[in-house]
């Protein structure tokens, strides 16, 4: 028997005996999001050349400028998920409301939510990007899904995880049995597994945040971040700073090197930046079933209750410890 690490289809229907009740719905699901997965990365890359860097010159619902990529990367999702059959319902960072698939392809068992170029501001200056994706059983009994399919808590997910675009391909997902991460061959245009069972490293003095917006930040993330920059060897500090400005590039270093992202709320806007159903959960699903943690400084991410389909939360996940350390910041207020 030719040995090759297991394809990411193949992985996947490995698995599927660990779920009895299994039909199939799951990796059609999987399948489709990695099918987007290698059409995007194609996309990237030749991103000068096919004229998909810049801006369509419209705003999302976020009031940001959407890049040519982010809406031909949304439409792609939309459009490979809706086929499967699968998906009731769907919520993108790039469209105000929820995304119903046409005809009886809405009347599927999963809802999904998607952020189609993650970091998309990188694009133009060839840096990593990604793209965040969860799925959850629908809550609603039949029929087109609806809102509530959306606004469950991320303790529901089914699945959850993201696709890097960097110096290579990456696909990394769970769905509660740790976190399995796969590179794809662009020359097989298969995705082959790399790393089973990831887990963060015990080491973790790194921190990942933009600290230009440390004057606006609340004081217990302005003495946080001081205390890190003190030096005291015998507490491994200073730490290092990284940051890429993408949210999937700057967690993907932390799960493997260890250490901190964070993007703390501010005077201005105490929610932050970052959106928690389809950016903050699914990442803290994915933290968690590696070992780590994600709460929003006081509270796990995965146990908030969900009010709006574009709702920000202050942000921060990584090794335990480290995520424990910023929490004590912000109990002792
Ligand atoms: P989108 O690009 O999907 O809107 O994501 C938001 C994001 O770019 C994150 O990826 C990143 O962590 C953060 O915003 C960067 O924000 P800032 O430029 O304020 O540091």
């Amino acid at each position: 028997m030719v040995s090759f690490q297991p394809t990411l289809n193949q992985f996947i229907r490995a698995r599927q005996q660990e779920y009895p009740e299994a039909v199939g719905d799951f990796s059609q699901v999987m399948n489709a999001i990695a099918l987007a997965g290698k059409l995007i990365s194609r996309e990237i890359n030749l991103a000068g050349i096919v004229d998909a860097t810049g801006y369509t010159g419209r705003m999302n619902v976020q009031g940001e400028e959407v890049a040519k990529l982010d809406e031909w990367a949304n439409e792609l999702i939309v459009d490979l998920l809706g086929e499967t059959g699968c998906v009731c319902v769907m919520g993108s960072e790039e469209v105000e409301g929820p995304i119903s698939p046409p005809g009886s392809a809405s009347m599927g068992r999963y809802a999904v939510l998607f952020d189609p170029v993650d970091g998309s501001s990188n694009i133009d200056i060839a840096a990593p990007v990604g793209t965040i994706f969860s799925a959850q059983r629908r809550v609603t009994e039949s029929g087109t899904g609806h809102m509530d399919d959306l606004l469950q808590p991320g303790r529901n997910q089914a699945a959850a995880g993201y696709i890097l675009y960097g110096s290579s391909t990456m696909f990394v997902y769970t769905t509660g049995n740790g976190v399995h991460a796969f590179t794809l061959d662009p020359t097989m245009g298969e995705f082959h597994l790399t790393t089973e069972d990831l887990k963060f490293p015990d080491k973790s003095n790194i921190y990942s945040t933009n600290e230009g917006n440390a004057g606006t930040w609340l004081e217990p993330d302005q003495r946080w971040v001081e205390w890190l920059k003190q030096n005291d060897p015998a507490t491994g500090r200073p730490y290092s700073a990284r940051y890429i400005g993408a949210l999937v590039a700057d967690f993907h270093r932390i799960l493997l090197k260890g250490g901190i992202f964070a993007y703390p709320g501010n005077t201005a806007k105490r929610e932050g930046k970052l959106r928690l159903l389809y950016e903050c959960s699914p990442l803290a699903f994915v933290a968690e079933q590696a070992g780590g943690r994600a709460t929003n400084g006081l509270r796990r991410i995965l146990d908030i209750e969900p009010t709006g389909l574009h709702q920000r939360t202050p942000y921060y996940l990584g090794n335990a410890s480290e995520v424990e350390l910023v929490e004590r910041f912000h109990s002792d207020g």
